[in-house]
């Protein structure tokens, strides 16, 4: 490795929705994370391994900073804080396309959730790299003023338009974050790109499939555990069996994931088969059964259960 490397984390904080999963999967060339036109997709810290010839970036996703009511929301926002505190480079990431709407009806850009999330990111006193993201669909001349105005809030690193979503302004975006990591060794192998597990991202993958094909409170009242990953005829056969369960709030929401005549847990169930198939590149059979535990984004139990740690 060549002298002057650098290498450190690099956290993806923003409001719900504003592309940061999107972004770590561009970067990564991967689907690491899920993503979904819905807010608060992402529940838990999710990281990946970005390694070229100058740096190593481990870049870490978090649940996007809103104002939280439930317990489930509630901790998944201090997942968010929490990573504030544990890295190197903030990747501040928000959408042009509601702040440059600010600025064409003449509103203050930066709004109260921007705000909240401009405090912390100040107090903790990392080196800010603004990511002005999703420029693919906002005209350039109304992003300008929401970097003026975020350069006048936070002493920024840089500030960065760019589409997650097609790639534009990506390698920009890579090289700001490189000149704002400490000198330093890799501290993973170059062929480690994420520290997710695949039963990890199995679960995931059914989740976003459930955040796509159903509505309202549905995909907040449900969460995904995979019960068996068999994977013994992987080697020899080219298959792997996985039974998992979704796990939803209330027996009314058992009916809607279900569907009539079971129709939409097989929509759920063939739509999640196909990408699993690419992502474990082998044939998956994958049965899915659906169980009530009531009020589990409330209880402690629930909570503990999708990997947090209520107090
Ligand atoms: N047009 C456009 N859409 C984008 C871009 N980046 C993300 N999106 C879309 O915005 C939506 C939200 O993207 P996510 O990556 O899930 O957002 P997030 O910040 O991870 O959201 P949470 O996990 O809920 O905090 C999805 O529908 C994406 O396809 C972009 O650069 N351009
Ligand atoms: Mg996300």
């Amino acid at each position: 490795m060549s002298e002057g490397f650098r290498c450190g984390y690099v956290a993806f904080i923003g409001r719900p929705n504003a592309g940061k999963s999107t972004l770590l999967n561009q970067i990564l060339g991967t689907k690491l994370a899920i993503t979904s036109d819905k807010p608060q997709t992402t529940r838990n810290r999710i990281a990946g391994v970005h390694t070229d010839e100058k740096m190593q970036a481990i870049l870490v996703d978090t649940p996007g900073i809103h104002e939280a009511w439930t317990a489930l929301n509630q901790q998944m926002v201090q997942v968010a804080h929490k990573v504030l505190e544990e890295v190197d480079v903030i990747a501040l990431v928000d959408d042009m396309t509601l702040l440059a709407r600010r600025v064409e009806n003449g509103e203050e850009v930066i709004d109260p959730t921007l705000e909240a999330i401009c405090q912390a990111v100040a107090a903790s006193g990392r080196p800010v790299v603004f990511v002005a993201n999703k420029i693919d669909v906002v005209p350039h001349p109304l992003v300008l003023p929401v970097i003026d105005a975020i350069s006048k809030r936070l002493a920024l690193h840089a500030a960065i338009p760019l589409s997650a979503l097609t790639g534009d302004g990506v390698q920009a975006f890579l090289a700001e974050v490189e000149s704002a990591l400490p000198v330093g060794p890799a501290l993973y192998p170059a062929d480690e790109w994420t520290q997710v597990t695949e039963r990890f991202l199995v679960a995931e993958i059914v989740r976003e499939k459930i955040f796509h094909l159903t509505k309202a409170e549905i995909p907040y009242s449900t969460f995904v555990e995979v019960i068996q990953f068999d994977e013994t005829e992987r080697e020899t056969n080219g298959i792997v069996r996985i039974n998992a369960d979704i796990i939803v709030e209330r027996p009314s929401q058992k009916g809607i994931v279900i569907g009539k005549g079971g129709e939409m847990l097989k929509r759920i169930g063939t739509m999640a088969r196909k990408e699993l198939q690419q992502v474990l590149d082998c044939r998956v059979h994958l049965e899915l059964f659906v169980k009530v535990e009531r009020d589990w984004t409330r209880s402690k139990r629930g909570l503990s259960r999708v990997g947090f740690d209520p107090a």
